[in-house]
């Protein structure tokens, strides 16, 4: 069966951002701090590298009970059993993956705008990354899209949208009433000296507490 993933605080792994030695240990502190669902995110490493790293973080997202998506590669996730999957404009085609992955897998996509948001929901998307909100300095090929359309997004398709791109905790309070299902981040979590503790307040920020 599906997950039902929490996706209120969505941690995106970066070794480059990381304050860490490990992603291993960001991970582990960040679920501390209540991250609800984690995204193994590898740029630069081997297949093998990328499994053999997979593996490690599954036993500590397994141990939390947090669901685990892998950035890009549907072979990798199907290899470890992770929970889905994250698709990029670039990557494989949400219905593709979705024929290798099956029903009980969850397939993320990324959209920059409601024609792509659309698209992605239609092929079969269980939910969407939608960004770059306030202006990423993680990524480099992004731009920006406006709160109103962030908001039409989620009015538009049926599944959950994720908001992504310069999100701190500065800022996060502006997602209230956009009608997102949490926030995406990778430098406000594991690029903090206190991975656990900005966590907890990214949480706090969102939910208005
Ligand atoms: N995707 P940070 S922005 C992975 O706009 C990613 O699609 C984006 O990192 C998009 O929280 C982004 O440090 C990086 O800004 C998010």
């Amino acid at each position: 069966m599906k997950p039902e993933i929490d996706y209120t605080l969505y941690l995106c792994t970066d070794r480059k951002v990381m304050t860490t030695e490990s992603i291993e240990d960001c991970v582990e502190l960040a679920i501390k701090g209540g991250v609800s669902v984690v995204q193994l995110r590898e740029k630069e490493c081997t297949s093998r590298e990328f499994y053999e790293l997979a593996l490690a973080v599954k036993e500590i997202t397994d141990a939390y009970e947090v669901p685990l998506i892998i950035n890009d590669r549907v072979d990798i996730a199907l290899a470890i059993g992770a929970d889905g999957v994250h698709l990029g404009q670039m990557d494989v085609p949400v219905q593709a993956a979705r024929n290798v992955l099956g029903p009980d897998k969850i397939i993320g996509a990324t959209a920059h705008n409601i024609k792509e948001a659309e698209k992605a929901w239609k092929l079969g998307a269980d939910y969407l990354g939608v960004g770059d909100v306030f202006g990423t300095t993680s990524k480099l090929d992004t731009s920006r899209i406006a709160l109103d359309e962030l908001h039409i997004i989620c009015q538009s398709v049926p599944i959950p949208v994720v908001a992504i791109g310069g999100v701190s905790e500065g800022n996060i309070h502006k997602l209230q009433g956009s009608g997102v299902a949490g926030a995406a981040v990778i430098s406000a979590v594991i690029g903090k000296e206190n991975i656990t503790a900005a966590a907890e307040e990214l949480i706090k920020g969102f939910l208005g507490e």
